[in-house]
C-alpha cells in the first residue's frame, strides 16, 4: 500500500511517511555505513539518487537495501533533490529528509528535525553553527564564502540563518510538492536559494542546532576556483529575486 493510500485509512507510522533522500555523487565507500545507520534506526523508505557516478555507488545503495533512481548524467545536487522530491510527491510520502551519503549528518538527528514539522513548520534545517558550542571545522575561502552567502540572506530575508549551506534538512507535505517543480538546479542555490525561495513563498523555515562530523571518505565536491563562480553568480541571483519580490511587493501596495 502507497504512504498516501494507507495514510488516508490512518494506519501508517510516522516513519513510513517519511522518505530519506540521498544525493550521491561517488560514495561508494561511505555509503554502506551511512545506509546501516538509517535502517538500524527505523528509517526504511530510502532513496538514493546517484548522479552518473563513476564508481559503484548505485550498487551499493541496492546492497544497503535502498530504492535507487539513477540520473544518466550529472545534474548537481539540486537536480538529485528535485528528482527526489519528484518521486516522494508521485508516491505520496508526507515528510522528505535530505541526507549527505557521506558520513556528515547524524541519524539520531532525524527526529529532532521532523519535531519541528510536527510543530508546524515546512523546514527544519540542521544547523552547525547555531549551537553553543562549535565543533565543525571548515576552510578560509569556503567559511569566508559561506559567511557571505549567510548576510546575504539574512538581509534579504528578514530572518537570521546561522548555516544557509547545510544539506541536512526536512521538508513538509507542501514543501515536497513545491520544491518538486521549483527547487533550484544550480550549484550553491540548492542551499541557499532553495532557502529564500521558501521563505519567499511563505513556508515557515526553522533551524535546528546539529553537529556534523568530517566527511568518511571520498572528496567534498567544492574547489575553490568552481566556489568562487558559482558564489558570484548565486549572489546575481539572489539580489535579482530580491528586486523582483521588491517590485511586485511595491505594486501590490500601489
Ligand atoms: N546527486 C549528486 N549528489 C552530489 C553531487 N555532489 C555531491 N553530492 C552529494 O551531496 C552530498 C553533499 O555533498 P558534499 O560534497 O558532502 O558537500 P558538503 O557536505 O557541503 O561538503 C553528498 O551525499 C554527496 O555525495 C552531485 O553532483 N550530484
Ligand atoms: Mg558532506
Amino acid at each position: 500500500m502507497s504512504p498516501a493510500a494507507a495514510d488516508a485509512a490512518g494506519t501508517v507510522p510516522a516513519r513510513d511517511r517519511t522518505l530519506v533522500i540521498i544525493p550521491a555523487l561517488n560514495e561508494e565507500q561511505s555509503l554502506p555505513a551511512v545506509l546501516a545507520a538509517l535502517r538500524s534506526a527505523g528509517w526504511h523508505h530510502v532513496l538514493v539518487v546517484d548522479d552518473g557516478s563513476r564508481d559503484r555507488t548505485a550498487a551499493q545503495a541496492a546492497r544497503g537495501g535502498a530504492m535507487v533512481a539513477r540520473l544518466p548524467f550529472n545534474l548537481g545536487v539540486g537536480g538529485a533533490m528535485r528528482t527526489g522530491f519528484r518521486f516522494a510527491a508521485r508516491r505520496g510520502y508526507q515528510r522528505a529528509v535530505q541526507f549527505d551519503a557521506d558520513g556528515q549528518h547524524r541519524v539520531d538527528d532525524i527526529p529532532r528535525l521532523l519535531q519541528r514539522l510536527d510543530e508546524g513548520a515546512d523546514m527544519a534545517v540542521g544547523s552547525r553553527f547555531a549551537a553553543a558550542e562549535r565543533t565543525y571545522q571548515q576552510g578560509r575561502v569556503r567559511a569566508g564564502a559561506m559567511g557571505m552567502l549567510r548576510v546575504t540572506i539574512t538581509l534579504l530575508s528578514g530572518r537570521r540563518f546561522s548555516d544557509t549551506s547545510s544539506g541536512f534538512r526536512a521538508y513538509s507535505a507542501s514543501l515536497i510538492d513545491f520544491f518538486a517543480d521549483a527547487f533550484p538546479l544550480e550549484y550553491l542555490s540548492d542551499t541557499v536559494e532553495s532557502l529564500l525561495l521558501a521563505c519567499y513563498a511563505g513556508f515557515s523555515v526553522v533551524e535546528v542546532p546539529v553537529t556534523m562530523r568530517v566527511r568518511e571518505a571520498g572528496r567534498p565536491s567544492t574547489r575553490h576556483v568552481r566556489l568562487v563562480y558559482h558564489y558570484l553568480r548565486v549572489m546575481l541571483v539572489l539580489a535579482s529575486m530580491a528586486s523582483r519580490r521588491s517590485r511586485r511587493l511595491g505594486r501590490v501596495a500601489a
